[in-house]
């Protein structure tokens, strides 16, 4: 017989963590220890090293594990650090299709870094049919999505993404930080890797950095995790014991910033100095029903709008009072921020205007709040307009 599979938020609170086995402490301790004493020369119970394992790490990895439905998570010290990782399973000539509409900070490391080692990249617009396989060549290794996207809230189909990455022999990564694993576990739809910027909702807080990549792939998690050493862009044990106090509380958060999100878009969606509202919950986003699909409990907690002009967009911002002027996103806090001044400037000009990443841009990431103190302010900074 099998055992029953304890649901999301139980598996949240319980998986690696537990009581603590010498004290009977419901709450884990942090292991701060760099160094472990060993037996014997070379022999040790597990732990010899902290950037090779650390306790508290572990009962991160082994609950980031259990949450995304892997076999294995790795956490790092950034959602950059992650992916970095990701990157290091290639070689000098192979080749990469991501999706045009990424994180800014994943484009820099693309073009600027990983370019320079011989990798080569090539950014399609992912949400066409047919667009990831066109761009494919012989030397293709890994397809790189993002789903939802940032800024735009693009969705990009993960099963047509993972059967087109598969067919020519290439793997599918999904940066999933906008998504979490509670509305959409990439490795479920198809995909080989997924990774998260831990920084965001995992953490919830704005207090932590981290980063995460989770497989179900014995042979990429050895690689990945020989990397994770040899290269040494870990988390510290008080950042992995934050986040998984962040863990405990992500579906009661998600929920929330989900209600918000949709009704602080329909809000936006109806107001007359607002030209566009990109929220794959409206019935208007043109992927919507593919997020309705391939996503559930919710369409996250990102809302973006488009104004006029920048000057429009400048004036928003700087009239928001409960929103918090500022870089990142997914805190119970709400923040604000203009993608093309601030988190995607790394994106040259005239490839932000190619892909539609507009100067009258604006990003929300709805935090959990009372709503209606986020629409008050709302209100007070686009009545600027009227
Ligand atoms: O900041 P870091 O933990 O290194 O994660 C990078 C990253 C990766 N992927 C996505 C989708 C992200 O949004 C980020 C970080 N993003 C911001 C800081 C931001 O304000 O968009």
């Amino acid at each position: 017989m099998t055992e029953r599979k304890a649901g999301f938020a139980t598996r949240a609170i319980h998986v690696g963590q537990g009581p603590d086995a010498s004290t009977g402490a419901v709450v884990q301790p942090i292991h701060l220890a760099t160094t472990f004493a060993q037996e014997g020369v070379g022999r040790h119970g597990g732990y010899e090293y902290t950037r090779s394992n650390n306790p508290t790490r572990e009962q991160l990895e082994t609950c980031l594990a259990s949450l995304e439905g892997g076999r294995h998570a790795l956490a790092f010290a950034s959602g950059l650090a992650a992916t970095t990782c990701a990157m290091l399973l290639l070689e000098p000539g192979d080749h990469v299709v991501y999706m045009e509409d990424a994180y800014g900070g994943t484009y820099r490391l693309f073009d600027k870094v990983m370019a320079r080692y011989g990798v080569r990249f090539s950014a399609v617009d992912a949400t066409r049919p047919g667009a990831i396989e066109a761009a494919m060549t012989e030397r293709t290794r890994l397809v790189w999505i993002e789903t939802p996207t940032n800024p735009r809230l693009r969705i990009v189909d993960i099963a047509a993404a993972a059967e087109a990455a598969h067919r020519h022999g290439a793997s599918l990564a999904v940066d999933s930080t906008f998504a979490t694993p509670f509305l959409q576990r990439p490795l479920e739809l198809g995909a080989d890797i997924v990774m998260h910027s831990s920084t965001k909702y995992l953490g919830g807080h704005s207090d932590v950095l981290g980063g995460c990549l989770v497989t179900s792939d014995d042979a990429v998690a050895a690689r990945l995790r020989f990397h994770q050493n040899a290269v040494g862009g870990v988390p510290s044990p008080f950042d992995c014991w934050l986040l998984l106090r962040g863990l405990k509380t992500l579906a009661l958060r998600m929920q929330r910033h989900c209600d918000n999100a949709l009704a602080v878009a329909r809000h936006l969606d109806a107001h007359p100095s607002v030209s566009v509202v990109h929220y794959p919950g409206l019935e208007s986003h043109p992927q919507h029903a593919l997020a309705a699909r391939q996503m559930s409990g919710g369409f996250g907690g990102m809302v973006s709008l488009e104004l006029e002009d920048e000057a429009a967009a400048v004036r928003v911002l700087e009239a928001l009072r409960l929103f918090t002027l500022a870089e990142s996103l997914g805190a119970v806090e709400s923040l604000a921020e203009h993608p093309g001044l601030m988190t995607h400037t790394s994106v040259p000009p005239e490839e932000r205007r190619r892909i539609g990443l507009g100067d009258g841009l604006l990003r929300l990431s709805v935090g959990v709040e009372d709503l209606d103190d986020l629409l008050a302010d709302i209100d007070q900074a686009l009545r600027r307009f009227e």
